[in-house]
């Protein structure tokens, strides 16, 4: 049988809810910080431990079969992949925000600004839907504190509790996107029968945590 692979977070916030999901599916393997590739010693399947931004490309062009990686990394890399199943986990929004003082008022105010942001692809649509002409500044972290630096009149950043945009001192002014973490797969790898075997185990959990 050949073996599948799937690629997941190698360290960061979806690592260890991927871990889990996959060890709760039955699948027994060591979860080495240190190494690229574990095998799973119980099913056809090996586990690569990535950066999250390599996840989606790695799983269009079938270096491996499957991937948990969030919607936003998604979107922002524009894959052509399959998806398999929304896992619940690592749930967030990617919104505009502005300084609390900001004399921003609505979308239109964001005519002839600059927006910093680490999702340059996602914010160019968006901007382009609602015809908005802004100046998308790209850095790739610590994206809040860029309208303190005076880099940017505004940002465009992933917020889950907001406490971070609070303490910046900046206010949610548009959301533009929500997201979790979901199984992507290589076009056409449904049919396959570990595959499909794997997503039946999946399910089952996310069934029995709701
Ligand atoms: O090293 P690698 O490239 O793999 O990881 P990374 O540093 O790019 O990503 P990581 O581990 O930070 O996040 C992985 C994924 O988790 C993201 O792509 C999102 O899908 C999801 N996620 C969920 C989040 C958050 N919640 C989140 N809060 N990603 C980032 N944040 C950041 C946010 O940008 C803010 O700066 O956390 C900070 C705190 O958020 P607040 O609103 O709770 O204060
Ligand atoms: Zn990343």
């Amino acid at each position: 049988m050949k073996t599948i692979k799937i690629a997941i977070q190698k360290s960061g916030r979806l690592n260890e809810k991927s871990v889990d999901l996959l060890k709760k599916s039955g699948l027994s393997f060591e979860n080495y910080k240190s190494s690229l590739i574990s095998p799973v010693n119980n099913f056809p399947l090996e586990i690569l431990f990535l950066r999250d931004d390599d996840i989606p490309e790695y799983v269009q062009d079938g270096i491996a079969d499957l991937g948990i990686v969030g919607e936003n990394v998604i979107a922002e890399k524009q894959v052509d992949v399959t998806y398999l199943q929304k896992l619940g986990f690592g749930k967030c929004s990617l919104k505009l925000a502005i300084a609390n003082h900001s004399d921003i008022k609505d979308l239109s105010g964001l005519n002839g600004k600059s927006i910093a942001t680490s999702y340059p692809v996602i914010l160019d649509k968006f901007l382009k839907e609602n015809n908005i002409d802004a100046e998308i500044r790209e850095i790739s972290g610590s994206v809040e504190i860029s309208t303190n630096l005076g880099l940017s009149d505004a940002i465009f950043d992933i917020v889950s509790t907001g406490g971070t945009l609070k303490s910046n001192g900046l206010k949610p002014f548009a959301d533009v996107m929500r997201s979790e973490a979901v199984l992507i797969g290589k076009n056409g790898i449904a049919k396959d029968p570990v595959v499909f075997e794997l997503l039946q185990r999946i399910q089952s959990v996310l069934r029995a945590e709701q």
